[in-house]
């Protein structure tokens, strides 16, 4: 049965349509009648992420889901859902072209039960392998991993929006890895081949290459950059790369941001597959808080490249991580402790966001009592701050780039509802894409509005939004800034 959906990452930004779309009806309705909600109130991870238009994902253990905790943060948390081993050669075909989709199906199930993106992984790795592959000729291999990839692409066709195609098919010295039996055997052909067979089963699903030690611009990557390119050049389908990050507290890679971002000019989607943070056991406070920075870090990577779809994370608590069977004396890598407790990388997340804004919206209550003569006026007038306000401004820049992170504090004594931060670019520079705000430049001239879930800072709170960038070699920071026509000091 073929289900046509469009793909995720219009549905997402459909979502965020649908959230500003309501916003501006309700403001049409209010002014008629009684109160305006002033921001979309985003109380979970799934809510930052979907208005920014990002996925937020986690890998699924099916068995779990019976038990509550679980299935609660992963029923309200995440929009994409992937299996954690569910769709593994292994899993699928345990004999040869004899196939068992039980856990898979569960799975999809869970996914549009949830109405969350499905995410597929994995159709060709050389690890879960089932064992009858062992003793399979290259010829043979070649015809059990396209009947491979046939029937499961197939079988889930409609369903799943992405597949990684092809897994850690790399060493880490960039040369092919050497102790896959798919390379040993098939040979430097078998990747262009799984992909062919993919595009032909499942011509609507993205088809992703996907490893691990990749985050940075190293050997590995640049080896999975130069199979892009030649893919790209050569018209063989490759639609986007997946970066595994199963990372190490203080240890996120200077050079991330810079790498997905090379893979993006290459004209793939990017997306990081499967995040986890581990640190030495037992965890303490500063771990945990060096953790949180992290876990932020990566979030705020994705957010600053448009084509990153978002963040999956390799599992929900700690209690079920891979981690520690593989590392031993380490763990803790996850966002929930093993008690189903957040630990500050939720938090931390949610501020690479904005952060969670309240349930109860403030509500502005309007002044003028429309007359049937009165036509309401469908805008919401900013409040001032009384006070002021203050502004950090913060870049990277690399050659003629730049990513600039805003905060932007409300010093008043009182909440601003709505909120519009102007400010001038001295050196040419030019804005080439925003998030967590509606950003707009006019020449010089930069006008950043709230997004439709941030408009609202309390007294003393603060919001932030960013952009990149392109600068002509000069990047001097704007010299002032001023918040609802009010300006702002510098922090
Ligand atoms: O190793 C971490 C990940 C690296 N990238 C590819 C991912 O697919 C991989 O996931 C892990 C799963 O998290 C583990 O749960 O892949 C492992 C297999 O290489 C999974 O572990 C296996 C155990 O080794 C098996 O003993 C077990 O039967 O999980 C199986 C199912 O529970």
């Amino acid at each position: 049965m073929a289900v046509t959906r469009p793909p995720a990452h219009n549905r997402r930004r459909a979502a965020t349509r649908t959230i500003a779309v309501a916003l501006a009806a309700t403001i049409a309705v209010g002014a008629a009648a009684v109160a305006i909600p002033a921001a979309q109130a985003a109380t979970t991870l799934k809510d930052l992420a979907t208005a920014a238009g990002k996925d937020i994902g986690f890998a699924l253990d099916p068995n779990r889901l019976s038990e509550s905790a679980y299935k609660s943060i992963a029923d309200s948390e995440f929009n994409l859902v992937v299996a954690e081993n569910a769709m593994k050669w292994d899993a699928t075909e345990p004999s040869q072209n004899s196939f068992s989709y039980g856990s898979g199906d569960q799975v999809a199930s869970y996914a549009a039960s949830t109405g969350k993106e499905l995410y597929g992984h994995t159709l060709v790795w050389h690890s879960q392998m089932p064992g009858w592959t062992n003793n399979l000729s290259g010829t043979a291999l070649e015809s059990a991993m396209k009947n491979h990839v046939t029937n499961v692409a197939t079988h889930f066709k409609g369903k799943v929006s992405s597949w990684d195609v092809v897994n850690e098919a790399f060493g880490e010295n960039g040369e092919r890895r050497s102790d896959s039996p798919l390379q040993q055997k098939i040979g430097d052909g078998y990747i262009e081949t799984a992909f062919r067979t993919a595009r032909a089963a499942d011509p609507n699903a993205k088809l992703c290459i996907n490893d691990y030690n990749t985050d940075a611009i190293n050997s590995k990557s640049t080896a999975i950059y130069n199979l892009v390119r030649d893919f790209k050049s050569r018209g063989v389908p490759i639609d986007c790369v997946g970066f595994q990050s199963h990372l190490i507290t203080g240890q996120v890679p200077s050079s991330m941001q810079q790498n997905l971002q090379r893979f993006a000019d290459l004209g793939v989607d990017v997306r990081i597959t499967e995040l986890d943070i581990r640190m030495t056991m037992p965890s303490d406070s500063s771990k945990l808080a060096t953790q949180a920075a992290d876990y932020k870090k990566v979030f705020q990577i994705c957010n600053a490249v448009s084509r990153c779809q978002g963040v999956t994370i390799w599992g929900i608590t700690d209690k079920y991580s891979w981690v520690p069977g593989v590392f031993s004396g380490q763990g803790a890598a996850l966002v929930w402790d093993d008690n189903y407790n957040k630990k500050p990388a939720y938090d931390a997340i949610a501020s690479a966001f904005g952060g969670i804004t309240p349930t109860a919206t403030p509500t502005v209550t309007p002044t003028v009592t429309p007359t049937p003569t009165v036509t309401p006026t469908p805008t919401v007038t900013p409040t001032t701050p009384t006070g002021g306000c203050q502004v950090s401004y913060s870049v990277n820049q690399w050659n003629t780039g730049f990513t600039a992170n805003v905060t932007v504090k409300n010093t008043s004594t009182s909440a601003v509802n709505g909120w519009t931060l102007t400010f001038s670019f001295p050196s040419g520079q030019t804005v080439t894409q925003a998030w967590s705000s509606v950003t707009t430049q006019s020449g010089s001239a930069v006008t950043v509005k709230n997004a439709a879930w941030n408009g609202s800072i309390p007294a003393g709170g603060s919001q932030q939004f960013g952009f990149n960038g392109s600068h002509t070699g000069t990047n001097t920071a704007p010299s002032s800034f001023s918040l609802n026509g009010t300006a702002c000091s510098r922090a």
